[in-house]
């Protein structure tokens, strides 16, 4: 488990890649299980590829012996070192047999074989992705060696009377001195990645399932017995990704059990291990006491994208993790379809951009940007980003879109049934889709090797003699880490033309084929593009990347009412509510300069006072377009930031917005709204209570004391957790002293439930201002805190870093001392997790001089030290140049 510094230079390349020189056809694992010490005896069937020794990786490994063909080797017949066991092997077949032992208990980086939760009660479980299994035993730990697995697990049964493993099972039985086993086999070759096993007291709910193909499947969910009863709803999101991923996509589960497991302790959100599929609690667990709205829709999400896996990832994978995006980006593609078709599609794109715009765009913007398909790494755990997932989901989009319905349906039926039971590249990717179609689709694969968001500029201009309009677009990539000359991409613009009045115009396109209709979509793959419009009556008012076609940075000189009126009609509800965030940002701009008579702050304001009174717009939709740009995205479009100076200027726009809807109304509206609020989890109830505290936060901004009381009376009348945590929020955001008694209330009701603590954190954790830093350190001294939960981590350090802007950048740099310090800390522990952590130091070039140098002098002494992990080391060398 010593990934210390001597590593920290050694850079993987894709241009480097070479087939593997040794395939495991089938690998036999025996486990002897215990919490201070396992023992692991692997027996490899392989087949030689290539005239080179063997080469299988293994750290943090106590070899105890290792033979070949059945003849045990002395310490010369091997090369032990630097994460692999070398042997010179001469025949094309044979069989080797390695023992090792591994102290589960001592591993808190909880990658490999590690346990959750404490030794008496907890329990053991493996997470492999990515090089995780090399910590479980010597192989070649490279997802392009698929094999077949049978495991067997031995252990005590009273202290681990349940043993799970991936595959289908295959006998289980006693053993002499109260211990038993289990095996499994699985019938479908994989890569090492997707190997897990775990074992102890769990409690389980079943579920009978089956497939359209008529094969019975038994569904288990499992869990530690305090928390079971919170599983429904994962089982009930299961069984509506499996059908959706049949009916769509026509993939059908195949053995004959699906295990899924939640665990408090785990370093991301949740793993796709064939068959057995691990969760971070946190997005398994969903109940109404505890869980919120937004929560509930995370666990829908997650257990679907684990489950889309299966196929997007599992039967096809990647041949290197340079082809990360090719089950991460399509996977997250497959489970974004899956969520807009079980709540709104337009709520569901206007979040996953929003998401896109908080967290991809300024990872792009800065010293970490990568391409969706990296050229090289030092250490692949730090490629688990928004780039690889969420980018590369909005490519996968993009294809979609030129492909139609039905033409990606073709093509990704031959993506799976050409690479089915093997590990496949972006390329093969592409050309199954462009193959089934005729289409040829490599232009896009620019998308995939090139960082950076792209610019689109346009401009439009009306001849109202000739009635004709015409639009110029133009694209430009700015320079990155390593990238200065970019190239042209084809970027897909869905448009529209309004009248001022609302009307859509038809579009006859000169030189374009097909129907006029009044949508379209051009493709510029070149630097610049026109295209003229023929038999425009009026001057139009362009609606340019709808539903956000491309994820690129539209900038067009928009007139403040040219905004409005996009604002008050687009029929398309993205870009309607991208009409709203580009006039708030406008009007943002007037407020921070000081403009008195801003045009924006009328157009905006007056534009969402009208539509507060359009019963005709839904609750979850109007709560969207009544929240202005929020502070990070705000930071990012600053040239220099000052988190201070942001968030004064976003609460003068709310406060602008408020008084031009008027108190009373915000206050009526909020009172109906509290009315008919329940806990119920149907659409409606949950746009209710959205749109309630968005009232809040209006009626805060003009009257804090009236918004304290409304929010006292929520809290202790609350129906479940979406409305109390809503009304802590403002209670403590308002007045932190004011909400002492209500933080004491919560901390006392949820004492035994982690996730709810966690939130009590994350709460604090985002509270603005002067004293945040202290408030910090106070919590960290809470009991309850622990560095060793990376859920709790996130929720304390995570979030004060990356999500309380003013707290964090305090002008005289304390915040970014006592981070560094805890990083140290943290990285002796979970490299992975501290990596994460430290990433929150992205952005740190463009703040505004006093904060930037501060920043400077704590990274670039980080960065110095040659003590840190791999992961740690990797992170802060980027982030320092
Ligand atoms: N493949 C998982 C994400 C994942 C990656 C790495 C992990 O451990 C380091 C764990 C999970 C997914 O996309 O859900
Ligand atoms: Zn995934």
């Amino acid at each position: 488990m010593n990934d210390r510094a001597d590593a920290a230079t050694s850079v993987i390349h894709l241009v480097d890649y070479r087939a593997p020189a040794w395939h495991v056809e089938h690998v036999e694992l025996d486990f002897d299980l215990g919490i201070d010490r396992t023992d692991v005896v692997a027996k490899l069937d392989l087949r030689r590829m290539a005239n080179e020794p063997l080469r299988l990786n293994g750290e943090g490994l106590e070899l105890l012996s290792v033979s070949v063909d059945g003849r045990q080797l002395g310490p010369n017949d091997y090369i032990l070192g630097n994460g692999t066991l070398e042997i010179a092997i001469d025949v094309d077949r044979c069989v080797v047999e390695t023992r090792v032992g591994l102290r589960p208990a001592e591993n808190t980086a909880l990658e490999g074989l590690y346990l959750s939760g404490s030794r008496d009660t907890g329990f053991l479980l493996t997470q492999c992705e990515a090089e995780g299994f090399r910590h479980i035993t010597f192989f070649p730990d490279r997802p392009d060696v698929l094999s077949k697995y049978t495991v067997t697990l031995r252990a005590d049964r009273e202290r681990f009377p349940v043993l799970l493993a991936g595959g289908n099972p295959d006998g289980e039985g006693e053993l002499e001195g109260g211990r038993h086993w289990a095996r499994f086999v699985d019938p479908h070759p994989k890569p090492s990645y997707l190997f897990a096993l775990v074992a102890g007291r769990l409690a389980r709910i079943s579920q009978d399932y089956t497939t359209a193909d008529g094969r019975p499947v038994a569904l288990h969910i499992w869990a530690e017995a305090d928390v079971i009863d919170r599983c429904h709803y994962a089982m009930d999101s299961l069984v509506r990704s499996m059908r959706w991923d049949e009916e769509t996509y026509g993939r059908n589960y195949d053995l004959d059990v699906f295990h899924v497991v939640a665990t408090h302790d785990f370093n991301m959100g949740a793993m796709e291990n064939k068959g057995l599929n691990i969760f971070n609690a946190k997005y398994l667990l969903a109940d109404a006491d505890s869980g919120t709205d937004d929560e509930y829709r995370h666990v829908e999400a997650v257990v679907a994208h684990e489950y889309f896996h299966n196929w997007s990832g599992n039967r096809v994978t990647c041949r290197d993790w340079f082809q990360l995006s090719l089950k991460e980006g399509l996977t997250v593609f497959r489970e974004q379809s899956f969520s807009a078709d079980m709540n709104s599609a337009p709520l569901k794109r206007i979040e996953d951009v929003a998401l896109l715009r908080r967290a991809q765009f300024p990872e792009d913007a800065g010293p970490l940007s990568h391409p969706v398909r990296p050229a090289e790494y030092s250490e692949i755990n730090n490629f688990y980003t928004a780039t690889v997932y969420e980018k590369g989901s909005e490519l996968v989009r993009m294809l979609a879109g030129r492909l139609g319905k039905d033409g990606f349906r073709r093509g990704m039926d031959l993506y799976f049934e050409r690479n089915d039971g093997d590990a496949a590249t972006i390329e093969d990717f592409l050309s199954a889709l462009g193959e089934a179609n005729d289409i040829d689709l490599t232009p896009y694969l620019a998308w995939y090797g090139q960082a950076g968001t792209p610019r689109l500029s346009a401009s439009g201009q009306y001849d109202a003699d000739a009635r004709r309009y015409t639009l110029k677009l133009r694209q430009r990539t700015p320079a990155g880490p390593g990238q200065a000359e970019k190239r042209s991409l084809p970027i897909p613009v869905k448009l529209a033309l309004f009248a001022t009045d609302g009307r859509m115009l038809p579009l006859k396109l000169r030189d374009g084929t097909g129907p006029v209709d009044t949508e379209l979509t051009v493709v510029i793959d070149q630097a610049e593009a026109t295209y003229v419009f023929d038999d425009v009556d009026v001057a139009p008012v362009p609606s340019l990347l709808r539903g956000f076609s491309a994820p690129v940075i539209l900038e067009f000189d928009y007139a403040p009412d040219e905004l409005a009126v996009l604002l008050q009609h687009d029929v398309d509800g993205f870009n309607r509510w991208e009409a709203g965030q580009q006039l708030a940002a406008l009007a943002y701009d007037d407020l921070r300069d000081g403009k008195q008579d801003s045009a924006a702050v009328t157009a905006w304001t007056g534009a969402l006072a009208t539509l507060f009174g359009n019963e005709a717009i839904d609750d979850a939709l109007l709560a969207e377009l009544l929240t202005p740009p929020g502070e990070i995205e705000l930071v990012e479009r600053q040239a220099e930031r000052d988190p201070d100076r942001i968030r004064a200027t976003r609460k003068s726009l709310l406060a602008a917005l408020a008084s031009r809807i008027g108190a009373s109304k915000l206050r009526q509206r909020y009172q109906s709204l509290h009315a008919r609020t329940t806990g119920a989890l149907d659409a409606q109830s949950q746009a209710a209570r959205q749109l309630k505290r968005r009232m809040l936060d209006l009626i805060a901004a003009v009257d804090e004391s009236d918004a304290r009381t409304l929010a006292l009376a929520q809290y202790n009348e609350a129906p479940g957790m979406t409305d109390r945590l809503a009304a802590l929020t403002i209670l403590a955001t308002t007045s932190t002293d004011g909400a002492a008694a209500s933080i004491a209330h919560f901390r006392e009701r949820y004492a035994d439930n982690a996730l709810a603590l966690d939130k009590w954190f994350a709460v604090q954790a985002q509270l603005p201002g002067d004293d945040a830093l202290a408030r910090v350190q106070a919590l960290e001294r809470d009991a309850t805190f622990t560095l060793r939960n990376p859920n709790r981590v996130q929720a304390l350090i995570g979030l004060f870093a990356r999500a309380n802007p003013t707290g964090f950048h305090r002008a005289d740099g304390a915040a970014y001392r006592w981070l560094a310090e805890r990083l140290v800390t943290l990285d002796g522990l979970n490299p992975q997790v501290a990596a994460r952590v430290a990433t929150a130091f992205n952005g740190w070039k463009r703040l505004e001089p006093v904060r930037r140098e501060a920043a400077h002098a704590v990274v670039a002494e980080l960065a110095g030290r040659s003590d840190l992990s791999r992961d740690l080391t990797d992170i802060l060398g980027r982030v320092a140049l």
